[in-house]
């Protein structure tokens, strides 16, 4: 299946169960206009009206990419900022479409992810950079705050120390240190960049995608609760799965030697 909306294209390949949503304004490093916005919460709609279809699931892993070779995305678009309307809502709503999606999405981010780009792919399950990518949130250079999180995912994930230092000084980080410091999962070699994605994609596409989902929406309730409570949370899900085919399937994988599961989100 292909889409094409104004400012993003949309694919999903119906066997391998991988969708993959482009950000498409190379001209402009793809920068978030309130077009692209739009148009990325409606291509997660589409995935969503897909799966709905399906018999297990339609979609087992999403990646969203920058077209172009500059750019993941360089921000929000500073061109439609001024007037004093704030325009931290709607960057918001593409985060929050992104995480409440069920299956576990990629960022592919070659190149700059800068600004509302980084804060995109901090709503996203996994970030895989290349090496050349450059990171970075200069809101602060544009006398603002990082207005969709960028700061707190940062405090989070590797302290308060660094998400000050990093959205204070606004400077662009290499893939690498990004990497040192947790804000990337992978960094991959540029040569060699497309291949490992699509390998990570393609191990990710093959495990449970019932299981991947649960896992996704664990994790990100057990953040906003006490440990005991998303313990208890996931105890009360826990059931749910072992019902399913595609445990039997693992267990039946488990048992046999030579026998090779498929998972059909079942
Ligand atoms: N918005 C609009 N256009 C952009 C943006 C952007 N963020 N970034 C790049 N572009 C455009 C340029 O204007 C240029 O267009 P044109 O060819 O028509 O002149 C084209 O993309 C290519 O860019 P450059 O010529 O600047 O390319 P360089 O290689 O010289 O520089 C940089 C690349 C360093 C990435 C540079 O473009 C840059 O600094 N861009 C801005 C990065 C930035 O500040 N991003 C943060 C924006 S603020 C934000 O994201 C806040 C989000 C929080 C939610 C909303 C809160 C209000």
């Amino acid at each position: 299946m292909q889409e094409e909306f104004d400012t993003v294209l949309l694919s999903h390949d119906e066997e391998r169960g991988v969708a993959t949503v482009t950000l498409n304004r190379p001209d402009a490093l793809n920068a978030m206009n309130a077009q692209i916005r739009e148009d990325v919460v409606s291509a997660f709609g589409a995935l969503e009206e897909l799966d709905e279809g399906a018999d297990g699931v339609a979609v087992r892993v999403a990646v969203i990419e920058g077209a172009g070779d500059r750019a993941f995305s360089a921000g929000a678009d500073i061109t439609e900022f001024g007037g004093g309307e704030p325009r931290v809502g709607p960057m918001s709503s593409v985060q929050d479409t992104i995480r409440g999606f069920g299956a576990p999405v990629v960022a592919k981010i070659d190149g700059y992810c800068l600004g509302g780009g980084l804060e995109l792919a901090f709503g996203c399950d996994f970030r895989l950079a290349s090496e050349s990518s450059r990171l970075g949130l200069p809101e602060s250079n544009l006398g603002i705050l990082p207005g969709a999180g960028g700061a707190q995912y940062i405090a989070r994930i590797a302290g308060p120390g660094v998400a000050k230092e990093v959205a204070m000084l606004g400077e662009h980080l290499p893939a690498e240190r990004a990497g040192d410091l947790g804000l990337v999962h992978r960094v991959f070699d540029d040569e060699a960049f497309d291949d490992e994605v699509a390998a990570f994609v393609e191990e990710l596409a093959g495990q449970p995608p019932l299981s991947m989902r649960a896992i996704k929406d664990s994790v990100d309730h057990g953040q906003g609760v006490p440990l005991r409570e998303a313990i208890a949370y996931d105890r009360r899900v826990f059931p749910t799965l072992v019902e399913t085919e595609d445990h039997a399937e693992g267990a039946r994988a488990f048992a046999e030697d030579d026998y090779e599961p498929t998972f059909e989100g079942r």
